[in-house]
């Protein structure tokens, strides 16, 4: 009898044990992932430009391949910065912001190897700038975006900055002497332009419009991707096609949001980034690459882009359109050597010398 009540004692206290062991063993399954139920997507400039179609087809195929799940929704004009286009950066990877596609040069105050792409008459072409990209160059900047809280999903573009005005045909530094430019935030451009001997002034995409219309600034410089939808010769008849330095346009979201996103989804919009950016870049270019990027638009997107040469249709619009001579060229590029000497210091070695290897230079 004895044997029988401690072996039922043994038998039940196995079975409270397994039972408790069971029960407070930690659940092995994810979380399971709720969407949020939009996404906040950051673009600087608005949606007829074509960096602007680029982020609003991105956002329509996340849509569809993800069956509707990830909702983005693009502000455009800089609405979630309300301040300062270089703060864009920052509040993406605090998470005020889900994702951009913001430019190099918006960035580059955070991410000062970004910089790298703004050294004056480096890059100078587009292979270059596809070798900078997809070699160690690329690797280098993703990195450090991560290391601050975003990754970057693609390549886009803004495209080589080209110089307009309404005074003058500029051939030669001395030609910029005393005008009021408008550049950009990041602080490389001021010293460029004071070093070439203009008298720079930064401000925001937005005002940079104001100021063109009420003409308190005499010239710019942009790519023909927002050249074209702002219709610049509105304001300016000169322009310059120099290539000096250029923007590329990141595809980037938050590390904590991309984190959280299951693989299936993870791998949807990784897609639809690499696409949408493939489109856009040759969009950017359409025209001043030969056929090529024509030909990427009408063979894989089916899409005849409306301005088929760029230069011509600045040039229909009344403007002056000039481009360098080898010569003219040196003398810039002489003009802005101590400015690209002392921004190597800045950016570091190391990211330069990527670059110059992915260039072969
Ligand atoms: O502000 C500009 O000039 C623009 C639109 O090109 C950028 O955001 C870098």
């Amino acid at each position: 009898m004895k044997k029988i009540v401690s072996l039922i004692l043994i038998v039940s206290l196995l079975v409270v044990l397994g039972f408790s062991t069971y029960s407070c063993k930690p659940k092995e399954e994810k979380p399971t992932w709720t969407p949020k139920e939009e996404y906040k997507l950051s673009v600087v400039v608005g949606p007829t430009f074509w960096w602007g179609l680029g982020a609003q087809k991105f956002a329509d195929d996340v849509k569809e391949k993800t069956d509707g799940k990830v909702n983005i929704k693009v502000y455009y004009g800089g609405q979630l910065f309300a301040g300062k286009q270089t703060n864009e950066f920052q509040l993406m990877a605090s998470g005020a912001i889900d994702f951009a596609w913001g430019s190099t040069i918006n960035w580059s105050p955070v991410i000062k190897e970004m910089n790298v792409f703004s050294l004056p008459f480096f890059i100078n072409t587009f292979e270059n700038l596809d070798k900078m990209e997809y070699g160690e160059t690329g690797k280098i900047i993703f990195k450090k975006m991560e290391e601050k809280g975003v990754v970057g999903l693609a390549w886009a573009e803004n495209g080589f900055r080209e110089l307009t005005n309404s005074k003058r045909e500029i051939r030669r530094p001395e030609d910029l002497k005393g005008l009021k430019i408008r550049v950009v935030g990041s602080p490389i451009f001021l010293d460029i332009f004071r070093q070439l001997g203009a008298d720079p002034t930064n401000m925001n995409w937005a005002d940079a419009v104001t100021a063109f219309q009420q003409g308190t600034v005499d010239g710019q410089e942009n790519p023909v991707g927002v050249l074209i939808p702002v219709k610049i010769w509105q304001y300016h008849k000169y322009a310059t096609f120099w290539n000096y330095l250029v923007d590329p346009v990141i595809v980037g979201v938050n590390k904590k949001i991309w984190d959280e996103f299951p693989d299936d989804i993870k791998k949807a919009i990784k897609e639809a980034a690499e696409e949408a950016a493939e489109y856009e870049k040759a969009l950017c270019r359409a025209g001043l690459d030969g056929d090529k990027s024509i030909n990427i638009l009408k063979e894989k997107f089916g899409v005849t882009p409306e301005v088929a040469d760029p230069v011509k249709y600045l040039e229909d619009n009344g403007m002056k359109v000039t481009f360098l001579t080898d010569e003219e060229r040196e003398a810039f590029i002489e003009a802005t050597k101590p400015v690209f000497d002392e921004w190597v210091d800045k950016i570091g070695k190391e990211v330069v010398e990527a670059a110059k290897r992915d260039m072969g230079k």
